[in-house]
């Protein structure tokens, strides 16, 4: 590896010895854009621009107080990293999960700078949540969480500030509960200063869909750029949430068939393909479990998960889509699916693929749609959002969609575009990191040394 990149991946890792994520994430970032710094390393060496660029602008952590339905308080941690305003508002999720972390915050925040550059429209890069479990807690509960942590976080944000959204755990209704504290606390209405609103206050028209549409928008072009379709694919989409739902429709609309999703339980199979209408009712009306299919279906299979592994990995199709977390395709399921000819990969969710599981997939000609790109559609459509909210008037769904789909397809160009130019024509990994490295770095030169 290039020398200036040698020191400042070795100086990231001493500085964060214990955030495995965040650094795998450097790490990924680092060892494709080597072309690119190469040719500017002393340039880059002098104003310190690696270092720069993979230190946050500002991580905020805070107490996040509440009282359960039993009259317990309890107390979780809330967090914003504001990882970078170079060219626009800190933008990016919420995630509500337990295993939120520093670390996690910090690879979501990274990963989100590039994903928004390579929108085109102008965000920073931010990522917050805590590690509060939604899972169980009842709709008073999840207000109370929800309007104790904006009355911490409501300091940290605003429409030209920090723009939050959902992620994992956090959907229309946690964003509702929010804004209306944040309204009640700042007495204004300022509604870009969350997006993923529902639409009867503010919010976008297919902003809901955008992210596993725009996930499919860039599988297509990215299989039509190696003479491939999606008529007629076998398709497994690990997850069952907001990304996991609307690949699965838009990708049935394009004529594949979607055979197996999951939770974190275990995933289920359905040869006949899945009846996304009755996912919907279980996962978004519900809020139940994906195993609740087979009280519908019953010779669909479920198979529960026991291992590290995902077991919907082991199951034989022609495209997977992960759509749930990160680390969740490891080496051993890149093997199995390899092995069971997967054609292309593409990551709905964020660093869904460990290091090694995408170089195996690499190595063995299988096509890479990766996460900073292949699902920058939700955040592009947050801008929209935004956009829309400052110009106090709304878009149709077919006007969203429209944008949304020639946002992937120019995405996918420039990922495309950098690959070719840097001699790695094909991987798109490469390619969309350098494209969003090359911009970012551009903007970092031209605002001096902040
Ligand atoms: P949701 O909360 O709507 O759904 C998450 C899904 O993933 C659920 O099925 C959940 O299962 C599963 N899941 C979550 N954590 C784990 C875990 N540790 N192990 C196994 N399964 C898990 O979230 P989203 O659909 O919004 O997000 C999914 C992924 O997409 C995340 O990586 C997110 O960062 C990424 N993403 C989301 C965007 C958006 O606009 N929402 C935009 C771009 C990326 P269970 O119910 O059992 O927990
Ligand atoms: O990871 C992501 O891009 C998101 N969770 C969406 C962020 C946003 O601001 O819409």
């Amino acid at each position: 590896m290039n020398a200036y990149l040698e020191k400042v991946l070795n100086e990231t890792e001493l500085k964060n010895i214990n955030e495995s994520e965040y650094l795998q994430a450097v790490k990924e970032v680092l060892s494709t854009i080597e072309p690119v710094v190469d040719a500017h390393q002393e340039e880059y060496e002098k104003i310190a621009l690696l270092e720069r660029m993979v230190e946050p602008e500002r991580i905020v952590t805070f107490r996040v107080p509440w009282i359960d339905d039993n009259g317990q308080v309890q107390v979780n941690r809330g967090y914003r990293v504001q990882f970078s305003s170079l060219i626009g508002p800190y933008k990016g999720g919420l995630r509500f999960h337990p295993s939120v972390n520093q670390s996690i915050m910090k690879f979501l925040g990274f990963e989100q700078i590039f994903k928004n550059a390579l929108t085109g429209l102008p965000i920073g890069g931010a990522k917050g949540g805590s590690d509060f479990d939604p899972k169980g807690k009842s709709d008073v509960e999840i207000m109370h969480f929800c309007q104790s942590f904006m009355t911490e976080l409501y300091r940290h944000i605003g429409q030209d500030v920090d723009v939050p959204a959902g992620d994992i755990g956090v959907g229309a209704r946690e964003i509702g509960y929010m804004f209306g504290q944040y309204k009640r606390i700042r007495n204004a209405y300022e509604g870009g200063v969350l997006t993923g609103k529902d639409i009867s206050y503010g919010g976008s028209l297919a902003r809901k869909e955008a992210t596993g549409y725009g996930l499919i928008y860039f599988m297509r072009e990215m299989l039509a750029a190696h003479n491939k379709s999606l008529e007629g694919k076998t398709v497994i989409i690990s997850g069952s949430g907001n990304v996991a739902i609307y690949a699965c429709e838009k990708v049935t609309e394009m004529g594949a068939k979607v055979v197996a999703m999951s939770d974190s339980n275990g995933c289920i199979y359905d040869k006949n393909g899945i009846d996304l209408d009755l996912i919907k009712q279980i996962k978004e009306v519900e809020r139940g479990r994906i195993k609740d299919y087979l009280n519908t279906y019953i010779d669909a299979k479920y198979i529960e998960k026991t291992g590290v592994d995902s077991p919907i990995w082991e199951i034989k199709a022609d495209i997977a889509l992960p759509c749930a977390t990160q680390n969740e395709v490891t080496l051993n399921s890149a093997k199995v699916l390899v092995e069971n000819g997967v054609l292309a990969v593409g990551e709905g969710a964020n660093m869904p693929c460990t290091i090694e599981a995408t170089n195996y997939f690499l190595e063995h000609g299988v096509l890479v749609a990766p996460a900073k790109a292949a699902n920058a559609g939700g955040v592009a459509t947050s801008a929209i959002e935004m956009s829309q909210n400052s110009m106090r008037f709304y878009y149709t769904f077919e006007e969203v969609e429209a944008k949304l789909e020639r946002i992937m397809v120019n995405i996918f160009k420039s990922c495309a575009a950098a690959a070719a130019k840097y001699r790695c024509s094909g991987n798109y990994v490469a390619g969309a990191n350098i494209a969003a490295f090359q911009k970012l770095a551009k903007a970092m030169r031209a605002q001096g040394i902040v």
